[in-house]
């Protein structure tokens, strides 16, 4: 088989790209490792940029976004029995849209159907080759059968756990890595959300954060120690934890129901330079990991394809290879910017075991702070609804 661009894996990454540069008439092949049914059984972002957004309009996937999701100009920032609110309008001119990331596949993955896309499930033992010369391939196993793609550029799109970035020689590459010593529990239920924007909540015994994916689905996170398990959170466990978290007010008015879902996911920092290997140019969880306190996981993926697709399009309009040559350097500025604002929300946000008094005050002044005054609820505000790419 031969492509112009083989992509690994198919998540949001993955798949969007893969659309932006089927509609510029550039062929790709997408191969993913899980069944279709698996990536869209995770339940992950609920925040979306606008210029995520404006990116999934140029895919040609933003329609149902825009009936179904919801504009939100602002959130809360609560501490005890306090509920500060931040207006992103006011403080960035633009809002951000609640519309979940599972949603967005599932647009994804209809474009690619309707488009003809190929799209390879189940594909096993993934295996980029030949990535520094000018036609590298792909081989991978479906059952007993190996096959091998071969294309003109590798893009992995396979997540942090994919075979990208390890297929990087390691004295080629340097990793940044910070992991917290805490993780996010996290409940889906089919109940009305508590607000009608989402609420970052700080308080001594963790982090709480309630937010949403429409009016009756509701996805509430608290945090917990790195070895709580699931098993030991019953609903009833996790509703009375999170409420002791909340503003008073805002507990009172909870509305609480059965789990649909219920994870744990812990909380990293991580960044991979350079972001290329000769053919092979890596995007968003396999290139970097922010801790989802600033909801930018998703939308600096996104920066990352916007990069990747105008640089594809160049080189194959022109055959300039001189956006491709800038991409590393061009998406890490970004993303460390994205990286420092979501560490910085983190920090700012939950307890940290080692934190002392001292620790303590400078968090609570971190916030009265940011409300006694407009340039840092700006600066905040800025980071929030997106940097411009
Ligand atoms: P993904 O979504 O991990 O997709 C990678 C895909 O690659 C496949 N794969 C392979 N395929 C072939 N061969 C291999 N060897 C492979 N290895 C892996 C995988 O099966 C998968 O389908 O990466 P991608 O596309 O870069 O997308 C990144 C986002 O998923 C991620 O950044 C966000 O979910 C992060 N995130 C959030 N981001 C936001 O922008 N806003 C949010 O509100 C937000 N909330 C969150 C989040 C992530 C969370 N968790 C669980 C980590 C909340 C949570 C709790
Ligand atoms: C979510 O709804 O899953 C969500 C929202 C905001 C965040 C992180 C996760 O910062």
């Amino acid at each position: 088989m031969k492509t112009q661009v083989g992509i690994i894996g198919g998540g949001p990454s993955g798949l969007l790209l893969s659309q932006l540069l089927h509609r510029k008439g550039i062929d790709t092949i997408v191969l993913e490792r899980q069944s279709r049914d698996y990536v869209l059984s995770r339940i992950r972002a609920g925040v979306l940029e606008r210029g995520f957004a404006r990116l999934l309009h140029e895919a040609g996937v933003g329609d149902r976004m825009e009936q179904e999701g919801e504009a939100h100009t602002g959130f809360y920032l609560a501490q005890d029995d306090a509920l500060l609110h931040v207006d992103l309008k006011k403080h960035s001119g633009t809002n951000v849209i609640v519309y979940g990331q599972t949603e967005v596949t599932r647009d994804l993955y209809a474009a690619r159907d309707a488009m003809g896309g190929t799209v390879i499930h189940n594909a096993a033992d993934v295996t980029p080759h030949d990535l520094q010369s000018d036609a590298p391939s792909l081989t991978y196993r479906i059952g007993d059968d190996t096959h091998r793609i071969g294309c003109d550029f590798v893009i992995g799109c396979d997540g942090f756990h994919g075979v990208s970035r390890k297929s990087i020689p390691a004295d080629k590459m340097r990793l940044f890595e910070r992991v917290y010593p805490f993780g996010w529990l996290g409940v889906l239920s089919r109940t009305p959300p508590v607000s009608d924007e989402l609420i970052y909540a700080r308080h001594d015994r963790g982090f709480a954060l309630c937010s949403m994916r429409n009016r009756n689905l509701s996805r509430y996170y608290i945090q917990v120690a790195l070895d709580e398990k699931v098993e030991d959170w019953s609903d009833d466990r996790f509703w009375a934890e999170l409420k002791r978290r909340l503003p008073r007010a805002v507990a009172d008015a909870l509305v609480t129901g059965a789990s649909i879902e219920k994870s744990i996911a812990p909380l990293r920092s991580f960044v991979a330079e350079p972001m290329r290997w000769g053919r092979l140019f890596l995007a968003g969880d396999a290139a970097h990991i922010v801790p989802p306190t600033g909801a930018k996981g998703l939308n600096s993926a996104g920066a990352d394809i916007h990069y990747l697709y105008h640089a594809l399009t160049r080189y194959y309009e022109t055959g300039q290879m001189d956006g491709l040559d800038r991409y590393s350097e061009t998406a890490l500025a970004r993303n460390w910017k994205t990286q420092r604002f979501s560490w910085w929300m983190t920090s700012l946000l939950h307890t940290f075991p080692e934190q002392g008094a001292f620790g303590q005050r400078i968090q609570q002044s971190d916030l009265a702070y940011l409300f006694s005054s407009e340039a840092a609820l700006t600066s905040l505000a800025e980071n929030y609804v997106g940097l411009p790419y």
